[in-house]
């Protein structure tokens, strides 16, 4: 990562990496995708309450890195690519790992946004940005191959621009995209593109899909090696799995709290801690993830 990528990096949260595909490898990834495209699944609007971004439901691709071989290897090879590896290295430091995905995102015309999310509301050490001693670091970074061409205004990933260093929240407008002040930006990209972006430290979600070609963008949820934000740590964090049975056996629902294994995305499941006024530790009603 050069100078000028760092910089811009650093300082708008997203990063579009150009031509990393070549037209031959663009073209036999997509004609797999069309040979697989009865398994496409329609799921719901990811518009919310939002007027700009509605539309229909969003359709994608699941499973292609289980493909029956050669199929899933286009897919596999994105997985630790040289270019992929160059970046992250610096975004989210040595040892980094895929934390969950690909989701592969397979929109049709009319397919509607996504309402903008992540930028640390509320804040969360574990995918925030930071940098220390002239080095950046976040948590979470996505990294989104682009299978298709797709002009300014058409729709696809959109970010707000420098949002992850944003000291207050989100106003609604924005988060909708109904009254977004100018700051949604619809990066420009080409089939064989590479975008880099700070998953959960910035507001990120997509505008609604207008073009009459399908768009194609595959998403790795790729964390810090620390971080633990979904995909299988969900079902190795029980106390009972992540420990073992007998260690945990007997003990009060506070100890085991502390007993759960790491993971972020986990909407409540697992138990916080506070001390109550009387001085006794309890589970933390209160606390919101
Ligand atoms: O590229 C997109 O459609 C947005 C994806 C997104 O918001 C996410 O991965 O959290």
């Amino acid at each position: 990562m050069n100078a000028r990528e760092r910089y811009f990096w650093d300082l708008t949260g997203y990063f579009v990496a150009k031509a990393v595909l070549s037209k031959a490898e663009v073209e036999r990834a997509n004609e797999i995708v069309d040979r697989y495209w009865d398994q496409v699944r329609v799921g719901g609007s990811t518009a919310r309450d939002s007027v700009a971004f509605a539309g229909t439901g969003r359709p994608m691709l699941p499973g292609v890195l289980e493909f029956p071989k050669p199929d899933c290897d286009p897919f596999r090879d994105m997985l630790a690519h040289p270019v992929l590896v160059k970046y992250l290295n610096v975004m989210c430091g040595k040892g980094f790992r895929l934390d969950h995905g690909p989701m592969f995102i397979v929109s049709n015309k009319g397919t509607a946004g996504h309402t903008m999310h992540g930028n640390g509301e509320p804040h969360r050490p574990h995918v925030a940005y930071h940098h220390q001693n002239g080095m950046p670091w976040v948590g979470g970074v996505t990294v989104a191959w682009q299978l298709h061409d797709c002009k300014e205004g058409m729709g696809g990933f959109a970010c707000v621009p420098s949002s992850h260093k944003s000291t207050f929240p989100t106003p609604k407008g924005v988060r909708t995209g109904d009254d977004d002040m100018g700051l949604i930006k619809q990066p420009v990209v080409e089939a064989g593109d590479v975008i880099f972006f700070m998953d959960s430290a910035q507001a990120h979600g997509a505008t609604p899909w207008k073009l009459g070609t399908t768009r194609r963008s595959i998403l790795f949820k790729y964390a810090g090696r620390t971080c633990a934000r979904g995909g299988p740590s969900q079902e190795v964090s029980p106390p009972e799995i992540y420990w073992d049975r007998e260690i945990v056996e007997g003990m009060t629902p506070e100890q085991l709290a502390l007993m759960y294994g790491p993971y972020s995305n986990h909407k409540g499941r697992v138990p916080y801690l506070a001390v109550g006024e009387e001085g006794t530790v309890q589970i933390d009603a209160d606390a919101r993830e």
